[in-house]
This record gives structure tokens, C-alpha cells and sequence, in this order.
């Protein structure tokens, strides 16, 4: 196994402590899973912000959003027989599932890409209505013809779906609703139209039959998505065995369009991973990664929220064509850097 991520030295670039929280009351337990993008000359992080109010011995208490977008706090004891608390990130009461932190997305920039701070007047993205009472998460950016497209994962009890919301100045939004219904999240737009065609890959999960498998689909407008094929599925005895969810907005390079992927084993360990697929029909995988090219190691990736996570969904592709600098979520509390040679993917893959 070959582990080519160098990671940032100044890692974590963002702690939870290092941001205030939203509302009275919460507190930042998580800042993970940045969408990344450049506007105006910068790096800019659409940062995954995971609240919640201080912990009390013997209750487990979290927040949901109402249908009018109000904070209502839900306080469970410990001890009640109708509770199921056996995973860090989620709990089932009286046969619900709930999450133990509600999210929103926060804007942070950085002339360094290394220092990244909340510029002035930039609003947090929010969740709204009956599909996002859990609130959103996970952001991919692409940036298409000067737009910005937003593909988060919305969260409510109806289930886990992809919304859409498109913007030009980041402060101004379009809303355009859930375009990928549950179960469903890890949605990338690819960057340019191929054909005449939106392309984006996406992560439904099919529980009885099928799995938690990378999707393709084609749009004529980025919002109506159609022609879906399972293009990338999970590999028994792997590092990915589990589930694969496609990383951040695929990367074009000669030989095709390159992704940078998660996936995890049953012990729910993240490790990110590659595959390549055809310039003129991205639903054609030519090639794939057997190994992960990046495994959970560094302190920071093996302890915090949810140990054993490394996980991306934003980066940058430098201008020698060659370095993405990727920002993931360590171990689900921290935001962290490293960067990847597009060369040593390619030395890493299997074509198939
Ligand atoms: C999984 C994890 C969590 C996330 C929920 C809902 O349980 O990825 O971090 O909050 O799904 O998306």
C-alpha cells in the first residue's frame, strides 16, 4: 500500500475551537468536508460545521431545525430503552434516526491556501425547510460558465438527498431544491459540459439489493438529471468493501477524467482511492486504483469525532498540472491539506 498524500505541515488547518459557533447555545463540535473553490484571487472553503449543545453526563442532546428554520434542542436520557446510540455521528430513538450535530456550511478564504479565515459579509448556508431539518452537508463546488454550482447533502427524517443551489457572488443564491432524492449524497457536476450534456457522478444506496455504489447521470440543465448507470462499485475484501462516494468535481487530464474518491471497509475506516473515465463518455471507467492512495495515519486522522477518516470533497488543481491540493476532513473534526501528484495517481492505477 502506497500512501502518496504529503500532508500539510501546519495540519490541522482548522480545529473546532478555532471558529465561533452560530448560535448561543451550541457549540462547534466539527469543522470537516470542505467544498473548495477560487474567487477573487483566493482559496476559498465552503466548510462543513457540525453543532451541537455542551454535552451533559447521562443525556445525549442535539439540535434540529424547525420548519421555520428555529434551533429546537431534543434531550434524550442515556439510560432510555428506546434509545440506539452505538455510532458517534448518529442515533435511533423510538425507531428515528436522528444526527448528533446539525451542520451548516461556512465561507472561509486564504491568500495562502493555508491560512483561511471568515471574510465579512458572507453569509453561512443554511438548511431550510422539511428536506434539511438535520440540516446540509459535504458541499462540491463546480464551477460551470462563470456559475457556481452547490451539490450538498440535505438531511431531514424524510431521509438523505442532494440539494442544488447556484450562486455568482456568493451572496446571493439560487435554491433550486432537491434534485437527487434520498437515499443519495456525493454529488459531483463535472466542470465543462461533454456532448452538449451536464455530467455529474452521484452516490444513491440501495439496501437490499445493490450497495452504496459511485452513479453517473447527464442533465441538459444541470437540475433535471437522467441516463443514470452504476459505474464504480464496492470491492469485496478491499480497503473500499463497504461503500464509494465520489470526491470532489473530476479532474480533466489527457487521459481522461480523474476522481479522487472515498471509500470505507466495515470497520468504517475512509481511504481515498482513484479512477479514470473515458474524455467523450465519462460513464466508460478505464481505469481504477486497487489500493487507496491515502490512508488514515496522522494523529489527527485516527483520533477526534469519528476515528479512521480521511475523506474529501474539494481541491485545487495547480497550474502545473500536475499538484491537486486537497482538502478533506480528518478523522470528522478537523479540516486538513495535502497535496497529490496527478502523475503518481497514474502510476497507481489498473486499467481495466
Ligand atoms: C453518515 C455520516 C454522517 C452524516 C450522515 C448524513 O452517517 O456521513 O457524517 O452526517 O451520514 O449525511
Amino acid at each position: 500500500m502506497k500512501d502518496i498524500a504529503k500532508r500539510f505541515k501546519a495540519n490541522p488547518l482548522l480545529s473546532p475551537g478555532d471558529l465561533p459557533s452560530s448560535t448561543e447555545g451550541l457549540e462547534i463540535t466539527c469543522l470537516l468536508n470542505p467544498g473548495v473553490f477560487q474567487f477573487e484571487g483566493k482559496t476559498w472553503l465552503l466548510v462543513r460545521v457540525a453543532e451541537r449543545p455542551e454535552q451533559k453526563d447521562n443525556i445525549i442532546s442535539f439540535p434540529i431545525l424547525t420548519n421555520t428554520g428555529a434551533i429546537e434542542i431534543i434531550e434524550i436520557p442515556k439510560n432510555d430503552p428506546d434509545l440506539i446510540a452505538t455510532d458517534a455521528r448518529v442515533i435511533n430513538y423510538k425507531g428515528v434516526d436522528y444526527l448528533t450535530t446539525l451542520s451548516h456550511l461556512r465561507l472561509l478564504c486564504s491568500e495562502d491556501g493555508i491560512k483561511f479565515y471568515e471574510p465579512e459579509n458572507y453569509p453561512p448556508l443554511v438548511g431550510e425547510g422539511m428536506l434539511e431539518t438535520f440540516g446540509i452537508e459535504d458541499c462540491r463546488v463546480a464551477l460551470i460558465d462563470g456559475k457556481y454550482y452547490l451539490t450538498f447533502t440535505s438531511v431531514s427524517d424524510n431521509g438523505v438527498g442532494v440539494g442544488l443551489r447556484t450562486t455568482t457572488d456568493w451572496k446571493i443564491f439560487e435554491k433550486h431544491g432537491m434534485i437527487l432524492p434520498a437515499h443519495n449524497k456525493d454529488c459531483a457536476i463535472f466542470e465543462e459540459k461533454i456532448n452538449g450534456l451536464y455530467y455529474a457522478l452521484h452516490r444513491p444506496s440501495s439496501v437490499d439489493i445493490g450497495g452504496n455504489y459511485i452513479w453517473i447521470a447527464s442533465s441538459p440543465d444541470a437540475i433535471h438529471w437522467g441516463n443514470h448507470k452504476c459505474i464504480i462499485k464496492t470491492r469485496k475484501g478491499l480497503w473500499d468493501s463497504k461503500r464509494v462516494g465520489a470526491g470532489a468535481a473530476p479532474i480533466k487530464t489527457e487521459k481522461g477524467w480523474l476522481e479522487i474518491y472515498h471509500g470505507a471497509n466495515d470497520k468504517h475506516q475512509y481511504c481515498l482511492g482513484a479512477f479514470l473515465m473515458d474524455l467523450e463518455d465519462p460513464s466508460k471507467v478505464i481505469a481504477r486504483t486497487e489500493q487507496p492512495i491515502m490512508v488514515p495515519s496522522a494523529e489527527y486522522e485516527l483520533n477526534g469525532f469519528f476515528g479512521q477518516v480521511v475523506f474529501t470533497n474539494g481541491h485545487v488543481v495547480a497550474p502545473d498540472g500536475d499538484t491537486v491540493t486537497i482538502y478533506y476532513g480528518a478523522a470528522d473534526e478537523f479540516v486538513c491539506g495535502a497535496e497529490i501528484s496527478i502523475k503518481e495517481i497514474f502510476s497507481l492505477l489498473n486499467y481495466i
